[in-house]
């Protein structure tokens, strides 16, 4: 069975932005105190994207800042990385601070772009994090046997596998491994990719990552879930058998791209519920539900 959908998805649409945009959608989430916080791609009328906060008190409805908190433009050194847009961030709370891993896009092909806020009003751009062809990326939330550690799905000689790699200083990065290659013959068949932020649970590392299968002339995206080891994090201890998530309903089958249920994000609150921020046809920002417990149970059911 599949989790749970909000009855009044979409909760955010292109229509909800106060400038004119194409479409607002891949959006990464926090909870800051009581107030929670959507960071969205939204893609300009040029075709290239900007990222726009957007914020609320029930996580159900939100309301989008007046102009984007990332541009291509504001990228000053970095910004020929960046030209062709900014998109589907990742956030990451480590030691005080939000890292936020998002996607900058150019005549280069993707790279993994790196910035940090205190309050999403202000960014600090720390720059690229990978080379080209790299994108899904997220960095762990604490360090595990003193380095920080991210996941990423570098595209070279046209595989699909997720990697693992750590740092010291979130600027450097080494260690590079494998963490999971595609499962052939199945939904995920195409390619994979880290979709949310790990988040630690009591029976290790908790992450969604989307899933693709090409039918006919087009692909099919969907989510799962993943665990990794607490304190081995290039491990993968659990996976779930079947999508937890896949494109059924109108919003999700159609719209710029079609077929398509893509998360940057979610929010796990106190009493074990999990909130996943999700996209449907890459042209709005939907809400699913589950909780903790269901989504470790799904990783055991090998
Ligand atoms: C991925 C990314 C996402 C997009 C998804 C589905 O490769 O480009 O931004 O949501 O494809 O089109």
């Amino acid at each position: 069975m599949e989790i749970t959908r909000y009855k009044n998805n979409p909760v955010l649409t292109a229509n909800d932005v106060s400038f004119c945009v194409n479409s607002i959608f891949n959006a990464g989430a926090v909870k800051i105190e009581n107030e929670y916080l959507l960071l969205c791609r939204v893609e300009m009328p040029n075709g290239r994207s900007s990222l726009l906060t957007a914020r609320g008190a029930d996580g159900k409805s939100f309301k989008p800042e007046l102009k984007p908190l990332l541009t291509p433009e504001q990228h000053g050194p970095c910004k020929e990385f960046v030209e062709w847009g900014v998109e589907d961030p990742r956030i990451t709370p480590l030691e005080g601070k939000y890292y936020i891993t998002y996607t900058g896009y150019s005549k280069y092909k993707p790279l993994v772009m790196l910035a940090e806020t205190d309050n999403f009003r202000d960014v600090n751009i720390l720059g690229p994090i990978t080379v080209p062809s790299n994108k899904d990326a997220a960095i762990f939330p604490e360090k595990i046997g003193g380095y920080y550690w991210k996941i990423d799905r570098p595209t070279a000689e046209e595989r699909h596998d997720m990697w693992i790699s750590r740092s010291p200083d979130l600027l450097h990065w080494g260690h590079f491994r494998v963490l999971q290659e595609p499962e052939s013959g199945s939904w995920e068949q195409d390619k994979i990719g880290l979709s949310s932020q790990p988040v630690k649970t009591d029976e290790g590392w908790l992450m969604l990552y989307h899933g693709v299968r090409g039918f006919g002339i087009s692909s099919i995206y969907k989510l799962g879930v993943m665990l990794l080891d607490p304190e081995k994090p290039w491990k993968v201890i659990g996976k779930s058998r079947y999508p937890i998530l896949s494109p059924q309903l109108d919003y999700e089958r159609v719209g710029d791209v079609c077929n398509v249920v893509f998360s940057c994000g979610w929010i796990f609150e106190n009493d074990g519920e999990v909130k996943i921020y999700y996209s449907g046809a890459d042209t709005n920002i939907c809400l699913a539900t589950t909780t903790v417990d269901d989504l470790l149970a799904r990783c055991r059911d090998k």
